[in-house]
């Protein structure tokens, strides 16, 4: 166990990474920033009994005055859903610890707290990536900087396709981050299942993953793990709709002369009410899947080796 340097750790927490229990940590800024009120508050503590239900110890982390939380407390989930929190990345950590300051934490800053807490895998719905217009504007995420050394599993459903997908993947490939497909050797594209991109790497189930997990450990790397998960196809956002909807996004944020890091809210606020909140189903839907696989794969993580 590697201790915290601010520790809160709830007792249910405590308990899983004393005892050993399985456990998956879940990020903040999903609930407080990618999904309106009050549905937020219904999907984070839904999230968190999916874990449960499976036995499964859920760490949902935020930072709360200045505290890293690994894992909340019933009014813990309501402040990340209820309150006006800021996005924390990485980079903020510090700046929330030392001046007593709250944040809802991006994937970057989720995976960092949870390695220090030994908690090593890790559900979230779709990765940040690099932005389409990075080779300018160097508008790259960085979670991705974050998995090259920080030894956590993300499960996701690939990275949303307002973002440069193939930029994303090389990015990947030069951190030296697995990617690895979940029953598919296509990346998906957050909405739907295809990118267009195809990957190296394929599995069928939870126990090749816990076993790609322990020889990355074995090899002394230090690298996370991005499982790609694709959204079951009766799930999927209308390929056709799709298109029309970012295309449109697009359009307007040109329109608009929107730019920089406000480009991506931009088109994510349109995305939602173009498709009449369809787009908002399907990204619920993605990660609830995602939740349910890092279930498995943390039972399959924690089980005693053959
Ligand atoms: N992708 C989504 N929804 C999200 C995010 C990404 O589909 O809410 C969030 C995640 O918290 C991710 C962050 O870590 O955006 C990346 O933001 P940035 O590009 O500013 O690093
Ligand atoms: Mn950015």
């Amino acid at each position: 166990m590697v201790s915290m340097p601010s520790p809160n750790l709830t007792t249910e927490v405590d308990a899983e990474i004393t005892a050993a229990r399985p456990g998956v940590a879940l990020e903040s800024t999903i609930i407080s920033h990618g999904q309106p009120r009050p549905r937020n508050h219904e999907a984070a503590l839904e999230f968190e009994q999916i874990l449960r239900e499976r036995d499964v110890v859920p760490a949902t982390i935020a930072v709360l005055d200045g505290v890293p939380h690994i894992g909340l407390d019933a009014d813990g989930v309501r402040r990340i859903a209820e309150e006006d929190l800021a996005k924390a990345s990485v980079r903020d950590l510090p700046v929330l610890a030392a001046l007593g300051r709250s944040g809802a934490t991006t994937v970057a800053a989720t995976a960092r707290l949870a390695a220090l807490a030994g908690i090593r895998v890790f559900a979230t719905g779709g990765l940040g990536g690099v932005h389409r217009g990075a080779s300018s504007t160097f508008d790259e995420s960085a979670d991705l900087p974050t998995l090259a050394e920080n030894a956590v599993t993300v499960v996701s459903a690939g990275v949303k396709s307002v973002l440069d997908i193939a930029a994303t993947l090389e990015r990947l490939e030069t951190l030296s981050i697995p990617v690895i497909g979940y029953g598919t050797r296509e990346f998906p594209a957050f909405w739907l299942r295809e990118s267009g991109y195809q990957l190296d790497w394929a599995v069928d189930g939870a126990t090749d993953i816990a076993a790609i997990m322990r020889a990355r450990d074995e090899l002394g790397a230090r690298q996370g793990i991005v499982v790609a998960n694709p959204i079951p196809l009766e799930q999927q956002w209308d390929p056709a709709e799709h298109d029309r909807v970012l295309a449109e996004a697009f359009a307007a944020a040109d329109v608009a002369g929107v730019r920089g890091k406000a480009v991506t809210p931009f088109l994510l606020g349109y995305i939602v009410d173009a498709s009449s909140g369809r787009s908002l189903e399907v990204n619920l839907d993605l990660a609830r899947n995602n939740v349910r696989v890092a279930a498995e794969i943390a039972h399959a993580w924690s089980a005693p080796r053959a």
